[in-house]
């Protein structure tokens, strides 16, 4: 059954990657026409599910397979449907369509257990339009920000009239908040995104831990000038300080061992060929498995983003944007999950996650647990995205069993 079920989630991460707010690649934030087509395609399979389906104020998509008596406790599976830009079709995808086919295999089975099953896509999980991630699953368990609904795109349209516009309700946001009284816990299958299962030549791995990330933005302020008329040591290039700041942040995570740094976004202005520039700001991306070595990363960059503005006669402005720490996985539900892993014929690696997820947000409230599927040379957020199908097999077959040995408690 597993077989047959993986070949249906391949298919289906098919048809939800052509759906995309961008011709020729995937793109999908959030609160987009491309995501209502998605979610209207999604909902149709939990029903085919036998799920019950609703769309919660911040838009979650939550399919609910109830159990075999009213008052059960229930686990939820979940992951993302929004991308990054220029996204492959598995990051988020798949585990919620891995949560559905789990379901769908009790519904056609005519099985209900003694737990019901929630699957949540969780929306706006990866920030691509609005610069603030986990929106969803922070909504969900009650730690949203009212404050976030005024954050712009750079269309200038906020996250309250984006919303609404896709259907949900701002004002209902903190009233919609799940009760966490009746969950047993947050399951989450993601694609690894990273080489190490491949390495270890093993379809799954279950997560350890969840990496802290620290989410900010550097302007600096220079002087435009005539490209022609203004000589070097005259001039106070904006565009160079910030190729010497990202340099020097490449060099401080070069060397602190386990510290990633990415400069993924870049706007400059004027933005003319013959201008010298005189406005860049930059997205920075920090992450440790470490709070404390994470956090005095972020100072020393910052120390260093003032240095080079002052030896360069710029300005530069400081923007912290999230600070997410670090999440440790459930001890009793990774032991769960590794029972489920040997059950399944494989052999129950833990690893840690470099990436963020969802499980990160429900881990804070309740036992959280992930377990990661090998991706094809560890590519993600590249539309080279791959998994093998064998292995999203294994992941239906595992997550059958941590449903199974949920319910027997
Ligand atoms: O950025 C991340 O780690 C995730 O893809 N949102
Ligand atoms: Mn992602
Ligand atoms: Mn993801």
């Amino acid at each position: 059954m597993e077989a047959e079920l993986a070949a249906e989630v391949m298919q289906r991460c098919a048809i939800l990657g052509a759906i995309s707010a961008e011709a020729q690649i995937l793109t999908r934030p959030s609160f987009t026409p491309a995501m209502r087509a998605v979610h209207t395609q999604v909902a149709a399979w939990m029903e085919a599910a036998g799920m019950h389906v609703r769309e919660d104020a911040v838009g979650n998509l939550i399919g609910r397979y109830s159990a075999d008596h009213a008052a059960a406790r229930t686990l939820l599976i979940g992951s993302h449907l929004d991308t990054v830009r220029d996204a492959g079709r598995y990051d988020g995808a798949l585990g919620v369509l891995v949560g559905i086919a789990a379901v769908a295999q009790l519904h056609r089975a005519g099985r209900r257990l003694s737990i019901a099953l929630e699957v949540v896509a969780f929306t706006d999980e990866e920030g691509l339009r609005f610069g603030s991630a986990l929106l969803g699953s922070r909504a969900l368990i009650g730690k949203f920000d009212p404050a976030l609904l005024s954050v712009t795109d750079a269309a200038g349209t906020t996250i309250g009239t984006a919303l609404r516009t896709f259907g949900g309700n701002p004002e209902q946001i903190s009233a919609a908040a799940r009760p966490l009284h009746d969950l047993i816990g947050y399951c989450e299958v993601h694609i690894e995104q990273g080489p190490l299962l491949e390495a270890k030549h093993l379809p799954v791995g279950i997560v350890s831990a969840i990496t802290g990330i620290s989410r900010t933005g550097v302007s600096f302020h220079g002087v435009a000038g005539h490209a022609g008329t203004v000589p070097m040591e005259l001039r106070h290039d904006a565009l160079c300080a910030a190729a010497a700041f990202i340099l020097a942040a490449e060099t401080v995570a070069r060397n602190t061992a386990g510290l990633v740094v990415t400069v993924g976004q870049l706007d400059l202005a004027p933005g003319a060929s013959n201008v010298i520039p005189a406005r860049v700001s930059l997205s920075i991306d920090l992450r440790h498995q470490s709070d404390r070595t994470r956090i005095e990363a972020a100072m020393l960059l910052r120390e260093k983003a003032a240095a080079i503005a002052t030896e360069r006669g710029v300005h530069a402005v400081w923007e912290d944007v999230q600070e997410i720490d670090a999440v440790p996985m459930d001890a009793a539900l990774r032991t769960r999950l590794a029972a489920a892993v040997v059950a399944c014929g494989s052999e129950p690696l833990e690893l840690p996650s470099g990436a963020g997820h969802d499980a990160m947000v429900l881990g804070l409230v309740v036992p959280a647990a992930m377990l990661f599927v090998r991706c094809v040379g560890g590519i993600s957020h590249n539309p080279a995205e791959a998994v093998h199908e064998g292995d999203v097999a294994t992941s239906i077959a595992v997550l059958s069993r941590f449903i199974e040995l949920s319910a027997e408690g």
